[in-house]
């Protein structure tokens, strides 16, 4: 455990009997995690805004805007992403982008506002020589001052190294869902290798970026298991972002029972409670909530958006309505002077 994390204690609530001397080792025992599901939202609520404003400004959203470097095409089977070769979703497949073209993008997302820039591949795992390209492309965007994030499928050792050596602050990959979830939505790559890039990226010395979509038919119980997962990992990640699935035609997670909204809102104060120097990141589905729903996010502990009119293929609120929403919130968006935080 990093030994800024060392002190942090959960916050204590009745402890389950179930909850056998084994566990007494892990920092967050799935059985805690549904007790804090299960309490009142109010009560939730307080809970995870009292920790909240003992780490963060509580009124300070950080911007991230999302660029597809790599479109479509890829090889794995994730049954929740129009981006897999195995589904029909009209997403047309690419080649990696151009240096010009990404600066661009780089210096567009700036001049709006965003902090953070993250580049996104639908890889399985990327080639060496595709990181180096990569690498070029995390050069760019760190000489315009933005804090650069990747997220290119699994990743070695040495490509970690390369892209940490290229100046990558964050590498995103995410758990998904709890381990007894996951085989109904992915078979192409399993949860152990998941945890192994993860293991590489801390290695290199990079930020870690790393959570997980809600809405794909999980219980509750596999929903505070993700969450287990997540803040179990020794340091758990500086970033997680929680996506609701957007649900793309073509895709086999299509049709699925939407998740009821407040269920998501819990999800982010039990992330929030949970992992108390996260970035929680309100994430992809946005476009799909109302402003209400989002503000109640923010009230719950989320601290960052991607902001732009699009995720990777799919649609995100635009700029100006995301401008509009924090201003009436009261909200301010994290300035380029902090830092990294
Ligand atoms: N191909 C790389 C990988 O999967 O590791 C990186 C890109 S992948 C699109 C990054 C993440 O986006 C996925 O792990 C998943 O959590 C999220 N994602 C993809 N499609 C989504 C969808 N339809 N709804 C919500 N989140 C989605
Ligand atoms: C993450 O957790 N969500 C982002 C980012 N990491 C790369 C991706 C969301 C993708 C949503 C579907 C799409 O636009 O293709
Ligand atoms: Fe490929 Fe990533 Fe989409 Fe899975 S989530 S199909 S690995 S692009």
């Amino acid at each position: 455990m990093s030994a800024n994390l060392a002190t942090e204690q959960p916050i204590v609530l009745h402890r389950p009997k179930a909850v056998a001397p084994a566990a007494a080792a892990v920092r967050w025992p799935v059985a805690e995690i549904e007790a804090l599901f299960a309490l009142p939202l109010p009560e939730l609520i307080y809970r995870a805004q009292t920790v909240h404003r003992e780490h963060f400004d509580p009124s300070e959203v950080e911007l991230a805007t999302l660029l597809s470097i790599k479109t479509g095409g890829c090889p794995e089977d994730c049954g929740y992403c129009p981006q897999s070769v195995h589904y029909d979703t009209g997403v047309e497949a690419g080649k990696l982008m151009e240096v010009t073209a990404v600066r661009e993008a780089a210096e567009a997302a700036k001049a709006a506002g965003a902090t953070r820039f993250c580049m996104g591949a639908a890889w399985r795992a990327p080639k060496d020589r595709d990181v180096e390209k990569v690498a070029e492309l995390v050069r760019e965007v760190k000489s315009i001052g933005l804090e650069a994030c990747c997220t290119l499928g699994m990743l070695s050792e040495d490509q970690a190294q390369t892209l940490k050596t290229a100046g990558l602050d964050y590498y995103n990959h995410n758990l998904d869902t709890a381990p007894e979830a996951y085989g109904r939505v992915i078979t192409t790559r399993d949860y152990q290798e998941r945890l192994d890039t993860l293991e590489h990226v801390r290695n290199a010395g990079m930020s870690v970026c790393c959570g997980g979509i809600v809405g794909m038919g999980e219980s509750r119980t596999e929903r505070a298991g993700l969450v287990a997962q997540l803040a179990n990992l020794d340091p758990y990640p500086e970033s997680v972002p929680i996506n609701e699935l957007v649900q793309v035609e073509g895709t086999p997670l299509a049709g699925t029972d939407k998740i009821d909204p407040f269920e998501f809102v819990r999800t982010i104060a039990v992330a929030r409670i949970t992992m108390p120097k996260a970035r929680v990141r309100l994430s992809a589905g946005r476009q799909q909530m109302d402003e209400a729903l989002q503000a109640m996010c923010f009230v719950a502990g989320a601290n960052s958006i991607f902001y732009g009119d699009k995720l990777l293929t799919t649609g995100n609120p635009d700029v100006e309505r995301d401008r509009a929403l924090l201003s009436r919130l009261g909200l301010h968006a994290r300035d380029a002077q902090h830092g990294h935080g």
